[in-house]
């Protein structure tokens, strides 16, 4: 793919397949998540994969170029927007939402699929942020269970600007806090999906990053894909488990630049 300002860069890549997550703040024109918040203070029920019906200011998101860079380099140019899509409101007074993960329980060791939250208010921390945990996307555990787990190590709430987008795995452990606050927090979820497995990079990719030295003072705060893929740890795990942990963002780095068509 040719250079484009909007495609990430192979670093910005290389931590979404190690972190799970990527936030986006796009520069929507002047106006536009407010009066989408307010569109959707104003909805008396939810009308779920509608939401886009109700509220069609929605598109203007999903096409911003911006928007559209970040799901062309992790997805392919070819990706699709699915038709599920839902409004997640937390009104003032709703309670946490347990630790869970979506989809069935069939990880995806890959990125073939993801979500992106779509926040028009900006959501302060007694609004009931989202709250995810980073780098757990590739880990399965029993849902029973991890609904029951308290104070992850490593969490981060995502305490946004109105109108940032966060690109999710589909598999990152995630909840929310309550809402203490006086105001509705509004998030919609949209899911996307790769058609074609990649032939070649579909971001920024620069050939000269790869197979940097390892860098033994950087380590994973390092700005090249070998370091990131070998050094971070957002979730602080042992040794032997990172060893498996590495393995299986290499895969997917491979799978990303191709590596499954030659
Ligand atoms: O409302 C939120 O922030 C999270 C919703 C959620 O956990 C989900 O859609 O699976």
């Amino acid at each position: 793919m040719s250079p484009s300002p909007h495609l990430l860069s192979d670093a910005e890549v290389a931590r979404f397949v190690v972190n799970g997550y990527h936030l986006l703040e796009p520069d929507l024109p002047t106006g536009l998540n407010e009066s989408i918040a307010q569109k959707l203070d104003a909805l008396g029920h939810n009308p779920g994969d509608a939401i886009t019906e109700a509220v069609p200011e929605l598109w203007q998101v999903l096409d911003h170029p911006q928007v559209k860079g970040v799901l062309t380099s992790l997805l392919g140019p070819g990706y699709e927007v699915q038709s599920h899509r839902h409004w997640h409101c937390k009104p003032p007074g709703s309670p946490h939402m347990n630790w869970h993960q979506d989809g069935l329980n069939n990880r995806d060791l890959f990125i073939n699929h993801f979500l992106g939250l779509y926040y028009p208010r900006t959501v302060s921390a007694d609004m009931g942020p989202t709250i995810i945990v980073p780098g757990t996307q590739f880990r399965n555990a029993p849902t029973d269970r991890m609904a029951t787990y308290t104070n992850i190590r490593g969490q981060v709430p995502l305490v946004v600007k109105g109108g940032t987008v966060a690109f999710t795995h589909y598999d990152l452990w995630h909840g929310t806090g309550a809402n203490r606050s006086s105001v509705k927090r509004h998030m919609i979820k949209f899911l996307f999906r790769r058609t074609q497995d990649n032939i070649a990079p579909t971001w920024n990719h620069d050939p000269a990053t790869l197979n940097r030295p390892h860098d033994w003072n950087q380590r994973g705060q390092a700005e090249d894909v070998n370091n990131i893929l070998t050094f971070a740890n957002p979730l602080r795990v042992s040794q032997s488990d990172h060893y498996k942990e590495r393995s299986i963002r290499q895969a997917c780095w491979n799978h990303l630049m191709g590596a499954a068509q030659r």
